[in-house]
């Protein structure tokens, strides 16, 4: 049975979690970050159980990011720019390859962050297609041209079998429960670009010099 909770989950209000995280000196509030992902893991547990494996590499990061702002250093874990000084600072951070920091801030986050950079790509695509458009095509799109350059190839081939199995994308649209098709590509249009206008941030380049692609 759905729960009423349930109903009331929206991706509205999932995107209105991720804008309330730019706090007003424009750093990011981890608490809100942690709270969005979760909305979308349920997004993504309401999808089926295929995408399990995904949703639980997800769900121990976001409980890794929640350790550490219970934890004793919780104070320095506000807004990832805070968290970003404490844990360089203090060497908490493997800079180059995975040694004795495997589950820093840092990079925890930064692998959350790779896969909004697919959700956003994603959700482009998605608004921009049509009734015959193939869900799994766009999944498969937008993670070769972002997480796949990140991933193994043994994650690279679990992922792209785990695509087949998306649902198409009516469900998809069902799914985000905010109304009809036309209110979703709405929605969907209010997006980054037209936030990062807002913010006077320049767009992000596709090419080198990103930061999603530190280590
Ligand atoms: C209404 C639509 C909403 C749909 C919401 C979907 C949210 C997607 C969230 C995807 C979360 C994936 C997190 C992956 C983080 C990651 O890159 N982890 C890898 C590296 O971590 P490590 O600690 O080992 O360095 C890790 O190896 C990953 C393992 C799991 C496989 C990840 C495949 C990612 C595919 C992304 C597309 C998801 C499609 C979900 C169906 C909608």
């Amino acid at each position: 049975a759905v729960s009423t909770e349930d109903q009331k989950f929206t991706l509205q209000e999932v995107l209105d979690t991720f804008k309330i995280c730019l706090s007003e000196n424009k750093e990011v509030l981890l608490e809100h970050y942690v709270a969005g992902w979760r909305g979308l893991v349920r997004f993504m547990n309401s999808l089926g159980s295929v995408f399990s494996f995904i949703s639980k590499d997800a769900v121990s990061k976001i409980q890794i990011l929640v350790n550490l702002m219970k934890g004793e250093g919780g104070a320095n874990y506000l807004t990832i720019q805070s968290m970003v000084k404490y844990e360089m600072d203090n060497q908490l951070v493997d800079l180059t390859k995975k040694g004795s920091f495997p589950e820093s801030g840092c990079r925890t986050l930064l692998r959350l962050h790779r896969a909004l950079r697919w959700l956003e790509l994603f959700l482009e695509r998605l608004r921009t297609s049509t009734d015959d458009s193939k869900t799994s095509a766009m999944c498969s799109e937008a993670y070769n041209e972002s997480l796949a350059q990140y991933h193994p190839w043994i994650i690279r081939k679990a992922a792209g079998t785990a695509f087949w199995y998306l649902p198409g994308r009516a469900v998809f649209f069902d799914v985000m429960n905010v109304g009809s098709p036309e209110q979703v590509i709405h929605l969907l249009a209010s997006g980054p670009e037209q936030r990062a206008d807002r913010f006077g941030v320049a767009k992000r380049s596709a090419g080198s010099g990103n930061w999603l692609d530190m280590d």
